[in-house]
């Protein structure tokens, strides 16, 4: 029985955290930063801990900080939110030895599935499609790379096992540009990640990038909650995503849903994950695997129904899935714009005081936000101020309820990224078809 929570986390998450335990009766216990010490989530949490100063390493990533906090308060359990600890296995663990349930999958679990090439090779035996590759970690040995790349065929992209998420990798398009490449990214892996491993997969050019949604309970029942197109991205960091991915038959939809499935299965999975595919002419190939809840969660909770957080706790406090996967039933579309506090031309932060904030509203509209008038946004952490999703019975209706919360949204007093959600809801090829992943970038040069 969890009865006491504590959020090892900050600003949207924290708050939604918060409201799902407000639903169930958990009583919460807020973390924060002296930067974090005037925010609603410490407001509305029944209890609140400074672990530390603004700096996240000194705070927010600080893991005695948080187990001393969790003890101190009594709390019977922490999630993690995502970002910061979330995908620590060492944090997990610890979490875990202190005698706290960890709000997540197993450390052994985390590690595995951080690890891009235990990943790989554990969702190739389970039967999910993978890039063809170098079916493991790359040889110190110039020639047996060369020959990886040709067997591969060209281009070829190299990555960090100790990568994700867009750190560490490289495309190489011809065995001239090869084995510098392969250097420089083993460097930058070490440098990186105190680790220089790789490995290597055939480049997809212009893929997409669409991620499915799983539950798994302790009783080794596990579902999929359909998949998301995350496709609208510049510099790695995701600006809009949408539910379900447009343009995917419903055959391969259900095959590659069972595909993940299976695979949580057979590795024993626990708690909420995402299956992150590269989709390119009809295909799908899987990349990695994210172990904590993601910020593009409510467009699968809009056409669901589900509240993916609340699953994660009743998981982790053992109970069993409430739902089959014939209940499911995947209604209508959903599209979540990132609002962040930024430059919209130059992407830079944009931190400062908030001296206007009217949220917008009406039907099929959501927005998970932490900010208010007055509100500071810090410059300590990641730029993302609101989450807008829109609902809707068609992707046409979808955007169109997004084209209106945007234009009602104000938020005065630093810059935001709204302007470009503007253009981007408006743009007439991505109102005809979803793009893929370089299409923010491609468009941006025109
Ligand atoms: C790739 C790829 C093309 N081919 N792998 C980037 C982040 C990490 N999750 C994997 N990434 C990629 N892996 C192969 N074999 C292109 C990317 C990629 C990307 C993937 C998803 C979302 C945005 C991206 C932006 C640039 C590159």
């Amino acid at each position: 029985m969890i009865d006491k929570l504590v959020i090892a986390n900050r600003g949207e998450i924290a708050l939604r955290i918060l409201r799902t335990c407000r639903e169930l009766g958990i009583r919460t216990v807020a973390l924060h930063s002296d930067a974090d010490r005037d925010t609603k989530y410490v407001r509305l949490a029944d209890e609140s801990v400074c672990i530390g100063p603004p700096q996240a390493a000194e705070s927010y990533l600080n893991i005695p900080a948080v187990i001393a906090a969790a003890e101190v308060t009594d709390a019977v359990a922490i999630h993690p939110g995502y970002g910061f600890l979330a995908e620590n296995a060492d944090f997990a663990e610890r979490v875990e030895q202190s005698g706290f349930i960890f709000i997540g999958p197993s450390a052994e679990t985390i590690r595995l599935m951080g690890d891009k090439v235990s990943a790989i090779s554990h969702m190739r035996q389970a039967g999910v499609p993978c890039v063809p590759g170098s079916n493991g970690v790359l040889p110190n040995d110039n020639q047996a790379v060369i020959e990886t790349a040709t067997r591969i065929g060209y281009p070829v992209i190299i990555k960090a096992t100790a990568g994700g998420g867009g750190k560490g990798m490289r495309a190489v398009h011809t065995e001239a540009a090869l084995l510098n490449a392969w250097r420089v990214t083993r460097n930058e892996s070490l440098a990186a990640f105190g680790d220089d491993s790789v490995y290597m997969e055939r480049y997809l050019e212009q893929p997409r990038h669409v991620e499915f949604q799983i539950l798994a309970d302790q009783h080794g029942n596990v579902i999929h909650l359909g998949d998301r197109d995350c496709s609208m991205q510049r510099g790695h960091q995701k600006i809009l995503e949408e539910a379900p991915a447009p343009g995917i038959d419903p055959d391969t939809r259900s095959r590659m849903g069972a595909c993940c499935i299976e695979a949580c299965r057979s590795m024993g999975y626990r708690g909420a994950g995402t299956f992150e595919f590269l989709y390119e002419n009809g295909e799908f190939f899987f990349i990695e695997m994210n172990t904590r809840i993601q910020v593009e969660h409510p467009v699968t909770e809009l056409i669901t129904g589900i509240d993916i957080v609340r699953e994660q706790i009743q998981i982790a406090a053992g109970e069993v899935l409430q739902h089959t996967q014939e209940d499911i039933q995947f209604i209508g579309h959903a599209i979540e714009c990132r609002i962040n506090a930024e430059d919209p031309d130059t992407f830079l932060p944009s931190p400062g005081t908030i001296t206007q904030y009217h949220q917008p509203g009406g039907p099929g509209v959501r927005v998970d936000s932490h900010i208010f008038n007055n509100y500071t946004v810090p410059p300590f952490y990641d730029s993302m101020i609101a989450k807008v999703i829109t609902h809707g019975e068609s992707r046409e209706r979808a955007l169109t309820r997004m084209h209106g919360a945007l234009q009602e949204m104000v938020v005065d007093g630093i810059k935001t990224n709204i302007p470009l959600h503007r253009r981007l809801v408006t743009d007439s090829a991505f109102r005809r078809r979803p793009v893929d992943i370089h299409y923010l970038e491609r468009i941006r040069r025109t």
